[in-house]
């Protein structure tokens, strides 16, 4: 790979979650997306993880883009043979709507997959900002909810940063999850990014004060992601910490750069 811009595709060779990034692709085409600048360092990275007898190559990448209405689109994609292979999308609505994250967590690790699909919001107390995404996604999380295991509980502290449709689910590695993946999980994937492609057709721009409070909220939710990204173990193992650190801070959940106060 040799990408230069972050509008570039990714292809990472048999990499599991390549389908799910090419839809988002894809579905956000309509939008005429443009680059969201990421810099050089952070586009592509190649690491090794295992052994010295034998060792895996890891491969970590970066899509990202931006549009009138959503600040930051990106993809971290990491692909590390039997170690790790993941996609973490999060779509960061600009503040001027009234619009909430879309949050796909994709995690293969040598214990099981971990997989997290939400539209999130950014002031779960707000009903003015839930209601209206709840109503619609609901109907979505129960079609899908039955057909997959229960992930299990996840901390109180990060209750605020879900809405009552997280999808989340644990499963074994095997013949049958890759089966439920492709189609359960990529089915439940396609339904949420396009219920939130609908929300972001209809969104029109907010009052001044309003668009303040929002940014209070994404400041809250970006903080905590940043602060609590279960993937700085393993991104460090990969990558070196302060690698991660800095694209922690600079690519992935960036927008107190963007932002300061
Ligand atoms: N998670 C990220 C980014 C990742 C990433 C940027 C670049 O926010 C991967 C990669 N998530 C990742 C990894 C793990 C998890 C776990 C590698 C496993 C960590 C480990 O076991 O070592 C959903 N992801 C998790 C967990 C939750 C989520 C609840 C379990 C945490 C734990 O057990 O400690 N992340 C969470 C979530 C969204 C999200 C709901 C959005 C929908 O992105």
């Amino acid at each position: 790979m040799n990408r230069t811009t972050s509008l570039e595709p990714v292809n990472l060779a048999n990499w599991r979650w390549q389908p799910f990034l090419d839809h988002a692709v894809e579905v956000l085409e309509e939008f005429n997306p443009t680059i969201y600048p990421v810099p050089e360092q952070f586009l592509e990275r190649a690491g090794a993880t295992g052994s010295r007898a034998q060792p895996v190559a890891v491969h970590t990448a970066t899509w990202a883009c931006q549009t009138d209405k959503l600040r930051q689109v990106r993809a971290a994609c990491v692909e590390a043979g039997a170690a790790a292979s993941v996609l973490n999308l999060v779509i960061n609505p600009s503040c001027r709507f009234d619009l909430p994250f879309f949050g796909a967590d994709l995690v293969s690790l040598p214990s099981g997959h971990l997989l997290a699909l939400d539209l999130q919001p950014v002031d779960s107390g707000d009903v003015l900002h839930t209601q209206p995404v709840w109503n619609r996604l609901l109907p979505i999380f129960q079609r899908w909810k039955p057909r997959l295991p229960d992930g299990g509980p996840i901390p109180a502290e990060a209750q605020p940063y879900f809405s009552p449709g997280f999808l989340w689910t644990r499963l074994p590695l095997g013949a049958a999850s890759d089966e439920l993946i492709s189609s359960v999980v990529f089915q439940a994937f396609v339904d949420y990014l396009k219920l939130y492609v609908q929300l972001v057709y209809e969104a029109v721009p907010v009052v001044d004060h309003r668009s303040a409070l929002l940014l209070d909220g994404q400041r809250r939710y970006t903080r905590y992601r940043a602060e609590k990204d279960p993937a700085r173990g393993m991104l460090s193992r990969f990558h070196g910490a302060e690698w991660t650190e800095a694209y922690i801070h600079e690519v992935l959940f960036d927008l107190d750069r963007h932002h300061p106060e």
